[in-house]
């Protein structure tokens, strides 16, 4: 098959996703082609079977705003027929599915489309009144629309009311990346270099740093944790909420136990090193950094915004707390962090769980029997 990726290229959960996605259908022996502003990060080296196409938009003095979809859509169409491509795959419903259905109609060959909704566009941009028509566009006029859980799809529905069925693919973890494997040695190698000692627990946090991932939240949480056990807070990442992150820290004097690590490249040892994730999020349509977090053996403590509470079973797998109960979250984190065998048996749980829900196999699965439903409507 012949598939055409259009995703936002820069750091970000939905671009993850789309890139890993096409990274196992290139392995499958599918050819991918990435319509996109710029390389997508987590694509590196040549890898046989994908290739790029970036969209250039000139600078034209007669454009007050420059006309990146419409030059998108154009490329789009480029590619479905000089690439003789079978199927398109959007990732968000602005203006990437638009973008996509315009091409359709520009293009002379005819191909499926499938948009994946990944939250925002539908969690925040879904109620900007002059957005809406476009995305309930958008999602009916693509021949598929996804949803990465069923949070997810269940606030579409009933913020946009459209007229189209809307399935659930799951996310999934790149299994050959984030795992156990040497769990023990690298934990051992990271704290001896970020100078914590051997036995301090480590809770970590991972984003964007954007308000409504309420890192307020966590650090308050830890703030409670620290009290009862020997621990460190390690938050990587960087954005907005930087500055208030720092502040709060300051005021609760607990500087010297929290680690800002800024975005790295590396969070696989970062994740091995750590014994609990938390992702306390106000929305969250999924939380892939929780997943990934998790299959490296990190253990989950979430907030109940969205598709959390359907990554972490709540006392099975993981514990959830309600958006911004910092008091249960740093509770949660002492018991988990203090009883060594309730400890062991919620890891176990979780990376079996992870196994059947959200392996690679499993969801690259639903994605391909997706795309070969449409191969023979068109
Ligand atoms: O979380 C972010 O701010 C990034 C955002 C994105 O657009 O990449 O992530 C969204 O898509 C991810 C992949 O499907 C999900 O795991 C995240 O939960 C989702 N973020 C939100 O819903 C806020």
């Amino acid at each position: 098959m012949k598939i055409g990726v259009t995703c936002y290229p820069s750091v970000g959960g939905s671009g993850i996703i789309a890139t890993e996605l096409a990274l196992q259908m290139a392995e499958l022996g599918h050819e991918i082609h990435f319509i996109s502003s710029s390389v997508p990060f987590r694509l590196s080296g040549n890898v046989p079977n994908i290739y790029v196409h970036t969209v250039e938009i000139n600078d034209y003095n007669v454009f007050k705003y420059r006309p990146y979809d419409i030059t998108l859509a154009s490329k789009i169409a480029d590619v479905i027929d000089t690439q003789e491509l079978d199927v398109i795959h959007m990732h968000y419903a602005i203006p990437h599915a638009v973008a996509g259905i315009l091409a359709n109609h520009m293009a002379e060959r005819k191909v499926g489309i499938v948009t994946t909704l990944h939250g925002t566009d539908i969690t925040v941009l879904g109620h900007d009144r002059s957005l809406e028509r476009a995305i309930r566009f958008g999602i009916e006029k693509s021949d598929i629309t996804t949803a990465v859980s069923e949070s997810l799809k269940q606030e579409t529905l009933d913020i946009l009311h459209p007229n189209k069925d809307i399935i659930t693919i799951y996310n999934f973890v790149d299994e050959d990346k984030f795992n156990m494997d040497n769990r023990e040695e690298v934990k051992r190698e990271m704290k001896k270099r970020y100078g914590i000692h051997e036995d301090t627990k480590v809770i970590m946090h991972s984003s964007n740093f954007r308000k409504i991932k309420r890192i307020d939240t966590i650090v308050r949480a830890f703030g409670e944790v620290q009290k009862h056990v020997d621990a460190v807070l390690v938050l990587v990442g960087d954005g907005p909420e930087a500055i208030n992150v720092k502040n709060i820290i300051k005021s609760l004097g607990i500087e010297d136990k929290v680690l800002l690590v800024g975005q790295q490249s590396d969070v696989v040892s970062l994740y091995k090193m750590s014994d609990l994730f938390m992702l306390l999020s106000e929305k969250e349509s999924f939380g892939l950094a929780l997943l990934e977090a998790m299959n490296c053996g990190s253990v989950p403590i979430g907030s109940s915004a969205g598709g959390i509470k359907e990554v972490i079973k709540h006392g099975e797998t993981g514990m959830i707390v309600e958006v911004g109960d910092y008091k249960a979250a740093g509770q949660y984190a002492i018991d988990l962090l203090t009883d060594e065998n309730k400890y062991q048996k919620f890891q176990k749980a979780m990376i079996e769980d992870i196994k059947t829900r959200f392996s690679e196999e499993k969801i690259v699965g639903e994605y391909l029997e997706t795309y070969q439903s449409l191969l023979t409507v068109n």
